[in-house]
């Protein structure tokens, strides 16, 4: 933790807490410039600050890569952990576990995420534990030089010419399958959705798996890359308006009960989700599988919240914790005292 100062420059926009803005900032990025890991940094620190969080309550997370290089630059009040490749997610597990009042926010990458880290991946998101996961996807391994990940589409060029010929993971369609609650795909070059998608995200308890296209204009931005900013914004199938409305601000959202899904987040807070993909229903698992099957067909790629599932029990509840974090307990309270364990001894004898 840095020691970042709490006193707002006058005349700034304050929030909740009375912080501006230079409060939920981080260090200067080393990230090329363009990156869209930079752009996506810019929205989660606009987040956290709209929503007024305690910085000092987050547990920042990553593996290795360009992307999960992020958590550097947001947040320097916040406790960090730079975890081994594509092993995040046990390290969040265990932090959460030891923690539970925390709020955690990992940030992995397509390479981080679809191989090294696989295995990883697919019991987070059943287990549904309490973490904001983000994908920064940019379809390659930008920090070592570029070559395809397992979510580069069929047919995607590399700058040297060769063809991806694999057929890539679905990410959002793997979280879903694996009973993550709350899936979204974003783009980093739409500001308005990724900032309410992640506000969203920070309101909902459980995994928030999100999937933000990120170009990596290093390696993978030239003709012939599906993951380019050019071939993104002409194939971003906007599945809706997302409005969030934070259970603290008394904002009355007019809307059309039949164009609009309203969902109620577990905090109170209030998140509509416009129709524009007719009777798309962000609730129903199987409409979500099958949207993310059509628009993968189309070459489209749906963005927006996929599927929400907002009163699913997760992780920690289902392990009947006492409510006080673990790290917190006495040794008296976490150790079985010497009488259970010689009684447990002599009945394996
Ligand atoms: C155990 C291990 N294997 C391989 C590497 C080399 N390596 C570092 S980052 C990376 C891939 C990163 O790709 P991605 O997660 O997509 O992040 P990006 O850089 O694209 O943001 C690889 C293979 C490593 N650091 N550790
Ligand atoms: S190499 Fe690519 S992913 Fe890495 S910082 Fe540069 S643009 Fe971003
Ligand atoms: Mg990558």
């Amino acid at each position: 933790m840095s020691d970042a100062t709490e006193t707002p420059t006058p005349g700034k926009k304050v929030n909740r807490l009375g912080l501006d803005l230079a409060a939920y900032r981080g260090s200067k990025t080393t990230l090329c410039a363009g990156c869209g890991h930079n752009a996506i940094t810019e929205r989660i620190i606009d987040a956290f600050f709209e929503m007024g969080v305690d910085a000092k309550r987050v547990l920042k997370l990553s593996g290795i890569g360009c992307s999960s290089k992020s958590p550097a630059y947001f947040l320097n009040q916040s406790h960090g952990f730079n975890s081994v490749h594509g092993r995040m997610p046990s390290v969040a597990t265990g932090a959460m576990l030891a923690q539970r009042n925390m709020l955690a926010i990992g940030v992995s990458g397509d390479g981080d995420t679809g191989a090294i880290g696989i295995g990883q991946f697919v019991h987070l998101m059943r287990r549904n534990l309490p973490l904001i996961y983000i994908i920064e996807d940019n379809g390659c391994y930008g920090l070592t030089k570029g070559q395809f990940s397992p979510t580069a589409d069929v047919g995607s060029k590399a700058k040297n010419g060769v063809v991806n010929e694999l057929p890539p993971i679905d990410t959002c369609a793997l979280a879903i399958e694996l009973g993550a609650s709350f899936v979204a795909r974003s783009f980093s070059g739409d500001k308005k959705q990724l900032l309410n998608v992640l506000k969203a995200a920070i309101a909902h308890r459980g995994t928030s798996m999100i999937d933000v296209i990120s170009p990596c204009v290093t390696f993978n931005d030239h003709e012939g890359s599906t993951k380019s900013y050019a071939y993104a914004k002409d194939h971003d199938e906007v599945l809706g308006e997302v409005n969030f409305v934070p259970y603290f601000e008394d904002i009355s959202v007019e809307y059309e009960p039949g164009s609009t899904t309203a969902v109620k987040m577990h905090d109170g807070s209030q998140l509509y989700l416009r129709k524009i993909a007719e009777d798309y229903d962000p609730t129903d698992r199987l409409a979500a599988i099958r949207l993310l099957h059509e628009t993968a067909r189309r070459g489209e790629f749906a963005t927006g919240i996929i599927y929400i599932e907002p009163d699913k029990e997760d992780f920690i509840g289902s392990l009947n914790l006492v409510d006080e974090p673990l790290a917190f307990l006495p040794t008296e309270r976490v150790r079985p005292p010497k009488a259970v364990l010689d009684h447990i001894m002599d009945s394996l004898r």
